[in-house]
């Protein structure tokens, strides 16, 4: 429960003290969902995180700008969720870490240890961090820093991510989850792939899902079974072992999520994937990301907005986790 004041903040012009996040949305920096912007460590439960970095993408580049417009959007969250009833503020000390800061930005193998690096430090100060990428090869330099044992992980993608070295690098966006199964990071029999669609050259990545044991929901079956359905096996399969959460913003449909950089038709909707994400509460989740928003395809802004309010309800389950951990 953060303390009264760990959300007032001084105008350093009048000198009065107040609650960005209460102040009309459309003023003050854009920080995520208006949270503080954290200044120490050791006084922080969640950190929001930006990686601004697409150097991993096999097609269409554009995610470095995903942090700075999804937090321009995210100006448009508020701080209860009616649906969750819990208001996720109250529950623990939730701060904007800023970005992960590259020295080297032409390099991505570099820019995977520097992640990894920045993440240790969130991980030993006992913060969550919940991320924006960014494309999808932040993912494993993330999971390499703060999984202290295997963990499960709920993967919202249209791709299974699990391909081998493409173009001379093996730390591509199609390849996070291969990585970290072979670096023991992930328990692939306790990893759930949804909403994965769309047509390949190459079968490898799906039979590296298949063989290593993770359970691959395909855009079909997801569509069968419906929500209500998914929810129960990915609560089934997962139980109460800690578990990362990473959604692709591409596993939505197209419609409701054009700017990325490799779009699938015949995706999930926006509610589909709310509800899914509601029902997931109470998991053990020790972080989670939302990665692949690529703002130049989308002038409309609302791939962004999207990418802001599925963090906003990660965020609630992080939320639930690290207050009532064991719940
Ligand atoms: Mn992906």
């Amino acid at each position: 429960m953060p303390d009264k004041d760990f959300y007032s903040k001084r105008h350093p012009v009048t000198g009065k003290f107040y609650d960005p996040r209460m102040q009309p949305r459309f003023t003050e920096l854009a920080t995520f969902m208006r949270a503080p912007s954290a200044d120490d460590l050791s006084q922080v439960d969640i950190g929001l995180i930006g990686v601004p970095t697409d150097l991993g993408v096999t097609n269409r580049a554009g995610a470095r700008h995903g942090p700075r417009e999804i937090r321009n959007a995210s100006s448009l969250m508020r701080t209860f969720n009616i649906e969750r009833n819990i208001n996720p503020f109250d529950l623990c000390r939730i701060a904007d870490l800023g970005d992960v800061q590259f020295d080297d930005w032409y390099n991505l193998e570099s820019q995977v240890d520097t992640i990894e690096d920045f993440y240790r430090q969130v991980h030993a100060a006992n913060v969550i961090p919940l991320s924006a990428g960014g494309d999808h090869s932040i993912t494993f330099p993330i999971l390499k820093a703060i999984a202290s044992e295997p963990l499960a992980l709920v993967h919202i993608d249209a791709h299974t991510d699990t391909w081998d070295e493409i173009w001379g690098s093996k730390f591509h966006h199609g390849a996070p989850f291969r990585r970290a199964v072979e670096a023991n990071l992930i328990d692939p029999t306790k990893t759930v792939q949804i909403g994965i669609r769309g047509g390949q050259n190459f079968a490898e990545g799906l039979e590296f899902s298949k063989n290593s044991g993770m359970r691959v929901i395909f855009i079909e079956e997801f569509a069968d079974l419906g929500v209500p359905e998914v929810i129960k096996e990915v609560r089934h399969i997962i139980g109460d072992h800690p578990v990362y959460l990473s959604f692709d913003v591409d596993g939505l449909d197209p419609v409701y999520a054009p700017g990325t950089g490799t779009p699938e038709v015949g995706g999930l909707t926006t509610l589909e994937a709310q509800r899914l994400l509601r029902g997931l509460h109470e998991l053990s989740f020790v972080g989670g990301d939302v990665v692949e928003v690529a703002p130049p395809f989308d002038p409309s802004g609302n791939t962004a907005l999207v990418g802001a309010t599925l963090m906003f309800e990660i965020l609630c389950l992080l939320a639930v986790a690290r207050s009532q951990p064991g719940v």
